[in-house]
C-alpha cells in the first residue's frame, strides 16, 4: 500500500507538507471492494455505446449503473443514445427469472429480498434488486431505508442493488424499471427482484413487469389495516405471512390458514397454477429455502404449460402501449396550442361555466389542430 499526497484546496500557496491530507490506498479493486472497473473510465467522461455496451455485458458495475441512469433519464438526448443501447443489449436479455414483491410498509419486503437474495448467492445466483417506490418523490427516506436494511446483500459481490428513480410520476417509472430489469438481465443477473410498496396502483404496474409476483403479509394486523384488497391478493402467485418467529409464530401460521382458505375462492393470478400461502421468517431465515422452491415449481410449470412465454409476450405489448400512453401525454402536455388555452379551460370548469366533457373536447381539438 502506498501513501499519497493531495493538497486540499483552501490551503493556502505558500503552504508546506504540513496542509497536505494524507491518503492510504483501499484494498484490491474498487472502493467498496469491488471488482476492478473493466473499462477503467474516468467517472466523468461521456461513453461511447460500444463501450456502454461492452461495461454492462461485462457486469463493469460503474458503467452498469450509468447505462442504468442513461435509460432512466428524461432528457430528450439521453432517450434516443438510451434506446439504441437497449436494442443492443436485447440479445443478452430474457434469461432471468423476474420477482415482484409486495407488502405493506414494514411488512417486511427489504428484510425478506436480503435473505432470499442471500440465500441465492450462496447458491451460485446473480442476484439484482430494484424497487418500484411510487412515493419515493414524497417520503425520499426510503431509498436509504433499504440500503441499510440489505447490509449484508450490498456488499456481495454477486449483487446489484438499484433503488427507485425518485423523479417522475409511477408510470414513468414503471416504463423505467422494464429498462432496467433489460440491462441487469443483460449484465448477467438470473434473479431480478421487485420491491414495491403494496399501497396503491404499483401492484398492478409491477405485476405486469414480472414472472413472479409475491405477497408479503404480516399477521395480527388485520386485513384492513394491511390494506390488502381481494385485487391484490388475485394478482399473487404465493401469499407469504412473514415475522412467522418468536410470540408470533403461532398467529402466523393461523393466519397462513384462513388466507388458504380465502385463496380457494379468489381468481388465480397465473393459469394453472394456485396460489397458496406459506409463512416464514426473514429475520431467522426459516422457510426463506421453501419460497424459492415455490417460485421453482412455478418456474418449471408455467414453462412447461406455455403460460410463462405467453405472458412475456403480452407483456412486451403492454409495454409497447405503456410507452405509447406516455409519449401521447407528454406531447399533450407539452404542446404549445393546448398550453395556450389550459389555464382559462380548467377555471371555466371549476366555475361550472363549462362542462368537464366540453372541456376535454376542446382541449383536444386544440391538440390535434
Ligand atoms: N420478527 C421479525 N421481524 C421482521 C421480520 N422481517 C422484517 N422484520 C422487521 O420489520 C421491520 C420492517 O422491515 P422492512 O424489511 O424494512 O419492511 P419493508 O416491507 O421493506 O418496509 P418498507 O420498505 O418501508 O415498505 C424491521 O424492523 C425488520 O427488522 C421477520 O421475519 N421477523
Ligand atoms: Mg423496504
Amino acid at each position: 500500500m502506498s501513501e499519497k499526497y493531495y493538497r486540499p484546496d483552501w490551503a493556502p500557496d505558500n503552504a508546506g507538507k504540513e496542509f497536505a491530507a494524507s491518503v492510504v490506498a483501499g484494498v484490491d479493486g474498487d472502493h467498496d471492494g469491488m471488482p476492478v472497473p473493466y473499462l477503467n473510465i474516468p467517472r466523468r467522461r461521456l461513453l461511447t455505446l460500444d463501450e456502454y455496451v461492452a461495461g454492462v455485458i461485462n457486469t463493469d458495475r460503474n458503467i452498469l449503473g450509468r447505462a442504468i441512469t442513461l435509460v432512466e433519464s428524461n432528457a430528450q438526448s439521453h432517450f434516443d443514445m438510451g434506446q439504441k443501447l437497449l436494442q443492443r443489449l436485447l440479445p443478452y436479455t430474457g434469461k432471468s427469472i423476474r420477482i415482484g414483491i409486495t407488502g405493506v410498509p414494514g411488512a417486511g419486503k427489504s428484510t425478506f429480498i436480503e435473505a432470499l437474495g442471500m440465500h441465492l448467492c450462496e447458491q451460485g445466483h446473480k442476484v439484482a434488486v430494484l424497487a418500484v417506490d411510487p412515493s419515493s418523490t414524497v417520503t425520499r427516506g426510503s431509498i436509504l431505508g433499504d440500503k441499510t436494511r440489505m447490509e449484508l446483500l450490498s456488499r456481495n459481490k454477486n449483487t446489484f442493488i438499484r433503488p427507485s428513480p425518485s423523479n417522475g410520476t409511477l408510470g414513468g417509472v414503471a416504463r423505467k424499471s422494464r429498462e432496467t430489469i433489460l440491462v441487469c438481465e443483460a449484465a448477467g443477473f438470473d434473479v431480478i427482484l421487485v420491491e414495491t410498496v403494496g399501497v396503491g396502483q404499483s401492484e398492478t404496474t409491477v405485476r405486469s413487469m414480472v414472472d413472479f409476483f409475491l405477497l408479503l403479509m404480516i399477521a395480527g394486523a388485520g386485513d384492513e389495516l394491511q390494506g390488502i384488497k381481494k385485487g391484490i391478493m388475485e394478482l399473487a402467485d404465493a401469499l407469504l405471512v412473514n415475522k412467522a418467529d418468536g410470540d408470533n409464530k403461532i398467529r402466523a401460521k393461523a393466519a397462513c390458514i384462513d388466507y388458504n382458505r380465502a385463496l380457494h375462492y379468489l381468481a388465480q393470478a397465473t393459469e394453472g397454477w394456485y396460489t397458496k400461502a406459506y409463512t416464514c421468517s426473514s429475520l431467522n431465515g426459516e422457510g426463506i429455502e421453501g419460497v424459492w422452491s415455490v417460485i421453482n415449481n412455478f418456474r418449471q410449470n408455467v414453462a412447461s404449460s406455455g403460460v410463462f412465454e405467453k405472458r412475456r409476450k403480452r407483456q412486451n405489448l403492454d409495454w409497447v402501449y405503456s410507452m405509447v400512453e406516455e409519449h401521447l401525454r407528454t406531447s399533450f402536455f407539452n404542446n404549445t396550442h393546448v398550453g395556450a388555452i389550459r389555464t382559462q379551460i380548467e377555471e371555466a370548469v371549476i366555475s361550472g361555466n363549462i362542462p368537464p366533457t366540453v372541456a376535454a373536447q376542446m382541449l383536444i381539438e386544440k391538440y390535434e389542430d
